[in-house]
């Protein structure tokens, strides 16, 4: 908060802060945020002053108002809030949104890796608005552990995958050691989605994602509040019987947490029961929040409205159904509205946790007041003995009302006895401590093993490949059976995937296609299996048993290919490769000193331009091709067909691996007949057309020997 010239913090009204701030205090630890203020207002005329705790130090993280609007009013409360919530048709997309957010993660990470120094503390990073946080900083700070929690809901996949950057957000999620949820249900709901976007092995007895080399634990830490400030501030406030019956309700301003709905049911119980009109007063406490956001001023409207409608329809002789007061109460001022209860009405359409539930709960040392729950808050699974409602219908919310208010003091005692015995030993120190503990187990599991990372691919096409007799297994050599190395000639296929090809070659089931970008002698030479197909030269040239094809057009643009890789060569950029093909010329510039490779590359694009030869960006290397529309997509449809007859796809399955791309036109030009597999890491393959991901040749040579040996007989694990 502004005060003259200095800034003040004080503590935001979240459920977050709340329970965190006391731990923080006890613990000790560094809390790394954002101040609330924009970069403008804290730097320029006002000193930001950092609170005051002993043990605690406080990093602000600056950000301007664009940023602000774009990461944190943008991406976070309009794009990811409403969809995690279920709020589709409020969900924004918006990719300028979406780049903002991506790089204020990545300064947060680098703030906290500022912090850290080289030490190896454990990161705990919270919520959605970080989302893409422990990626950026598994980077900057590999020694460090890292921990997430996710206090909102983690929706079901087929929401989820509505995000377009639904892939990215669970990579980095996935960079940390140990993800928690509050339930059970959004921890599925997160393994779901591992396995079906990313094709990750998921383990749920375990609660193991298998991620980039690394088991991630997946916990279930269902949040709390402190109890003994709850006890405390309770006892404070006397317990006077009321006149009037109270039901309360006390929310921050959004539109999950159903105030309007609310709001119905309680204008619906005095329409169906006319007793309790002059019985009841309904008081509902509103803390604003993300006021910049149109569509919460919208809803602060429409509340505003709908009590002034009701009280107007149904107030008579000084009594008013409704108050309502639109402000944050301080601890004690809330604990004594709590505490005067008789119902609280706690009816979010969806909510992660809900504390208030709780603190309603331990507010009530008798035993007499009840709480209506919605079941769609997190808080349902733990607190059973409360009223459940469905919060979207308001009849049925007035009648659990109606039930709450005639229930037997037997009855109440007896609920909120049971809810009280479970917040009671469940509070937010246990959950802190449950959290900790789990993340330092997953911090000290041991890297995982090569072979399984194939597993997940191999589960998922087994039934599909099973479909057909045959396979035809379409596979790049570079990158794709052998890695990347630093001068073409010396990528040679290892012994172990020749013998894997051997035996893929020998068995009748499978017909191996291999799909390059390298000339057909080159690639023969390296390969050197009988009774393999190759397409050579991205397409431009096809032989194989009973096939000698070359592309027509391409062959007249052999001599310019010449000549231009003598300019090329003429060029003398220290480091750099000019391959000579038939069909085509490529210029590595892997070798070039990073500081002079975009000068290399740029220099190589304007002579292949020049050239009227079309370019194509490789892993450091830049190609030039004749301008003809055929690619590695159009040459292996027609070599399918040759070999296999027209109607292939009726008895054929088709399988392409490749890890570039020009493998990129294959994929799309398979898809709906064939299936994809993209090799490299995923994180930075967004945009592939493919069907999955491997992550390297060894994962690809763990794949083929499982193709090799069983497609005959039906692939099965
Ligand atoms: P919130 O959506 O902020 O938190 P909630 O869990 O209800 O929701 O926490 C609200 C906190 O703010 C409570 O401690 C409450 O006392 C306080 N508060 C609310 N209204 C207030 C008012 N008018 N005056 C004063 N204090 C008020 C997010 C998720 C939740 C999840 C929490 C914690 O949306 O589902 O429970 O994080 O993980």
């Amino acid at each position: 908060m502004r005060e003259g010239r200095s800034v003040r913090l004080e503590r935001s009204p979240g459920g977050l802060v709340s329970a965190l701030d006391p731990v923080l205090r006890a613990r000790g630890g560094t809390w790394i945020g954002w101040s609330g203020l924009p970069r403008e207002e804290t730097t320029a005329d006002a000193a930001l002053a950092l609170p005051d705790a002993p043990g605690v130090r406080y990093v602000d993280v600056p950000l301007t108002s664009h940023e602000l609007s774009a990461y944190y009013h943008g991406f976070s409360n309009r794009t990811l809030w409403p969809l995690f919530h279920y709020f589709v048709g409020r969900t924004e997309i918006d990719g300028a949104n979406w780049r903002v957010y991506d790089r204020v993660n990545e300064r947060f990470a680098a703030a906290t890796a500022t912090a850290l120094g080289d030490r190896e503390a454990m990161v705990w990073i919270h919520d959605y608005q970080l989302l893409r946080a422990p990626h950026h900083l598994r980077r900057l700070a590999p020694q460090a552990s890292l921990a997430f929690f996710l206090h909102v809901p983690f929706p079901a996949v087929d929401v989820y995958r509505l995000l377009p950057w639904s892939r990215e957000l669970l990579r980095g999620m996935l960079a940390s050691d140990h993800v928690g949820f509050h339930i059970h249900r959004y921890a599925t709901n997160f393994l779901d989605s591992a396995e079906e976007l990313l094709g990750c092995t998921v383990d749920r007895d375990r609660q193991l994602v298998h991620f980039d080399g690394r088991a991630v634990g997946v916990g279930i830490h269902p949040i709390s509040i402190d109890v003994d400030e709850a006890v405390r501030l309770t006892a404070q406030v006397p317990r006077q019987p009321n006149a009037t019956r109270q039901i309360l309700g006390v929310d921050r301003l959004d539109y999950t947490k159903g105030v309007i709905e609310r709001l119905d049911a309680i204008e619906r119980l005095l329409e169906r029961y006319p007793s309790y009109r002059r019985r009841i007063r309904f008081t509902q406490v509103l803390v604003p929040s993300r006021e910049h956001v149109r569509t919460y001023a919208e809803l602060k409207r429409e509340i505003d409205e709908r009590v002034g409608r009701i009280n107007g329809r149904f107030s008579e002789d000084g009594w008013t159904p409704i108050r309502y007061f639109a402000r944050s109460l301080d601890r004690a001022e809330l604990f004594a509205a709590y505490r005067g209860a008789d119902v609280a009405l706690v009816t979010p359409l969806r909510d992660g946790m809900n504390l208030v539930a709780k603190e309603y709960v331990m507010s009530q040392p008798e035993g007499d007041g009840v709480l209506v729950l919605s079941e769609l808050a997190g808080a349902a699974d733990e607190l059973q003995e409360a009223l459940m409602v469905t919060p979207f219908d308001p009849d049925a919310v007035a009648t659990a009302l109606h039930r709450a208010l005639s229930m037997p003091a037997d009855e109440r005692r007896a609920r909120m006895a049971a809810l009280r015995a479970h917040v009671r030993t469940h509070d937010v120190h246990a959950w802190v401590e449950g959290f900790l503990r789990a993340a330092d187990v997953a911090t000290q599991r041991p890297p995982q093993a090569a072979e399984p990372r194939s597993r997940a691919v191999r589960g998922r096409l087994a039934p599909w490949l099973a479909e057909r007799s045959r396979v035809a297994l379409l596979l790049d050599y570079d990158g794709t059976l052998t890695p990347i190395v630093d001068h073409p000639d010396r990528a040679l296929l290892s012994p172990e995937t020749r013998a894997v090809l051997e035996d893929a070659r020998r068995n009748p089931a499978v017909d191996l296609i291999l799909v390059t970008g390298r000339g057909l002698d080159d690639i023969r030479a390296k390969v050197d299996i009988a009774g393999i197909t190759y397409v050579a030269s991205h397409g431009f040239e096809i032989a194989g048993p009973g096939i000698t094809w070359r592309h027509g057009a391409a062959a007249r643009w052999e001599a310019v290919v010449g000549e231009t890789a003598a300019e090329l060569e003429a060029l003398r950029v220290a480091g750099a490769l000019v391959e000579r093909k038939r069909y085509t010329v490529a210029f590595h510039y892997r070798g070039v000193d990073p500081a002079a490779r975009s000068a290399a590359r740029a220099a190589a694009e304007a002579v292949l331009r020049k050239r009227r030869l079309k370019v194509t960006d490789g892993k450091l290397v830049a190609e030039g091709r004749p301008p003809i529309a055929w690619d590695k997509g159009s040459a292996v449809l027609w070599v399918l067909a040759q070999r296999h007859g027209a109607d292939w796809p009726a008895h054929l399955r088709a399988l392409y691996i490749g890890d570039d791309v020009t493998d990129e036109d294959a994929f799309r030009a398979l898809h709906g007949l064939g299936r994809s597999i993209r090799v490299g890491d995923p994180r930075t393959l967004a945009e592939s057309a493919a069907d999955e991901f491997l992550p390297d040749p060894d994962a690809v040579r763990d794949l083929l020997r499982w193709c090799a040996s069983g497609a005959s007989s039906g692939q099965r694990e």
